[in-house]
């Protein structure tokens, strides 16, 4: 069993991660200090200040932290912080909670990273884990925090989606498989290019025994000593891909065809490409195939991601809020422009986190026949299509929808950015849109 030995040891972040973070030191008997840069951080309330060393807020204190033997940051904040910089020069280890996480953690883990995907992966391995028979709980960059998960006892792996921010701080995670499922353009306001972000992903497969990536996407790569998993749609070495078999496409399996693509639940390509890292994934912890393919059969797709929330008129409103980046939008088009018989209008815009949003261009050319756009970079996106409308509000964007929309035509709120320039989180972006829809009857 792991031990804590460091005497002085400070939480910085105190969001769902941090509170988790506080309150798993709290059971090993530390008493931590406290520090957020928000005056009124998420997790305040649920602290008992007496029963910690200390709750700093406002701008970080770097004599203070420089003091700290142990300090453990919040994903939401960079490590980059001259604050943090400054206590690592002074000696103190700075690491995430998915460290300590691993550090403690006597469980089997799978891992699964990406720019797009990762929630979609992880819920479809928990879910095939369970069916299986084998008790799986999914935690990490899902809203689970992995030291709140850490305590359920009758856990038998852990299936943890991790972000860069969580890899970063990361170094002693053992997983039996890690997936790195694609590599876009993402957070480029946190990482100086993406050589660095993709580094970032790449410690997934620091301690992994197979190491699962995306054979169309280099930047996925390993580069590291462990047996590897290459996939893509294109049938591979290890048999994994899609084959034809009664004039119909089926996905493969470890060499042997599992179901038709007809009969998955999911749609679009990537989804197919999910599905089969999924399968590895979860034949690498135990799993079985029949468990893989009900799985597949029967698996509701998760909210906000392209959601068909409403028919009306014969027009289709898709919620797909959780598209935050480039490459995201870009997929939910590409799965979705064969089933739309009419025009395919997109709602689109917010917080492009530095992203060169120019790389829309071709698909709002080929696949977009209607362009509405809000949010802080939305005049950048719209300036992208002539003809395109920019407006304040995502109701103004749905009335706005409405009007150009006729039977056959989709709706899609793909925003290829993030929503806190306008909501608190993309669920509220989602919900709002899903309300503006109903109350257009
Ligand atoms: N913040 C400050 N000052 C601080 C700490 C945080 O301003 O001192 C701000 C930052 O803008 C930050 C935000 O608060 O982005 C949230 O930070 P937090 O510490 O309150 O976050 P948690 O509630 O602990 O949530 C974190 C993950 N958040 C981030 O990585 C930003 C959650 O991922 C994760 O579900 C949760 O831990 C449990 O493990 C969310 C996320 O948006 C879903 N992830 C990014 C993404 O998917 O793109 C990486
Ligand atoms: P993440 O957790 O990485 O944000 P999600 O599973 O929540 O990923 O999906 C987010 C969005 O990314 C979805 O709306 C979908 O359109 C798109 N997406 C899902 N899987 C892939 C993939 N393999 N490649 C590219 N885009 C994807």
């Amino acid at each position: 069993q792991a031990k804590l030995t460091a005497k002085r040891i400070a939480v910085v972040g105190l969001g769902l991660s941090g509170l988790a973070t506080v309150r798993f030191l709290l059971s090993k008997g530390v008493k931590p200090v406290l520090m957020d840069t928000r005056k009124q951080p998420a997790a305040l309330e649920q602290i008992s200040p007496e029963k910690v060393d200390g709750i700093y807020l406002g701008e970080l204190d770097a004599n203070r932290l420089a003091q700290m033997e142990l300090i453990i940051v919040s994903p939401g904040l960079s490590i980059k912080h001259p604050a943090l910089r400054f206590a690592r020069l002074q000696g103190a280890e700075v690491i995430g909670d998915v460290e300590l996480f691993a550090r403690f953690n006597t469980k089997p883990v799978v891992a699964i990273t990406g720019s797009n995907g990762k929630s979609t992966v992880t819920m479809l391995v928990e879910a095939m884990l369970k069916q299986s028979g084998i008790a799986a709980v999914a935690a990490g960059n899902i809203g689970l925090p992995v030291l709140e998960a850490i305590a359920q006892p009758a856990t038998a792996v852990f299936v943890l989606e991790l972000s860069s921010f969580q890899l970063e701080t990361t170094d002693n995670l053992h997983t039996l498989a890690s997936a790195n499922l694609n590599v876009s353009a993402d957070h480029l306001d946190r990482y100086t290019d993406m050589a660095e972000y993709a580094e970032a992903k790449r410690r997934i497969f620091r301690h992994s025994k197979l190491a699962i990536y995306n054979a169309e996407d280099a930047l996925t790569r390993p580069g590291s000593q462990q047996p590897e998993l290459a996939l893509s749609l294109k049938l591979n070495q290890e048999g994994y891909g899609i084959v034809v078999q009664q004039q119909q496409p089926w996905l493969q399996i470890a060499g042997e065809a599992l179901l038709p693509l007809s009969e998955m639940s999911l749609f679009g390509e990537h989804n197919q490409f999910n599905a089969l890292v999924a399968a590895a994934l979860t034949l690498a912890a135990g799993g079985n195939r029949q468990a893989i393919a009900e799985t597949l059969r029967t698996f509701k797709g998760l909210s906000h991601r392209c959601e068909l929330v409403a028919e009306l008129n014969g027009v289709r409103w898709v919620n797909d809020s959780k598209a935050t980046n480039i490459g995201a939008t870009h997929a939910a088009l590409a799965g979705l422009r064969s089933s739309v018989a009419g025009k395919l209008i997109l709602i689109a815009g917010g917080d492009a986190k530095g992203a060169d949003v120019t790389e829309l261009q071709a698909v709002l050319t080929q696949d977009v026949q209607e362009l509405i756009t809000l949010g802080q970079d939305g005049p950048a996106i719209a300036a992208l299509k002539p003809g395109s409308k920019t407006v304040k509000t995502l109701q103004q964007a749905v009335r706005l929808a409405a009007d150009l929309a006729k039977p056959g035509d989709m709706v899609l709120l793909s925003p290829a950015c993030a929503s806190l320039d306008m909501f608190k989180s993309y669920a509220d972006r989602g919900e709002q849109f899903a309300k503006a829809v109903k109350e257009l009857k």
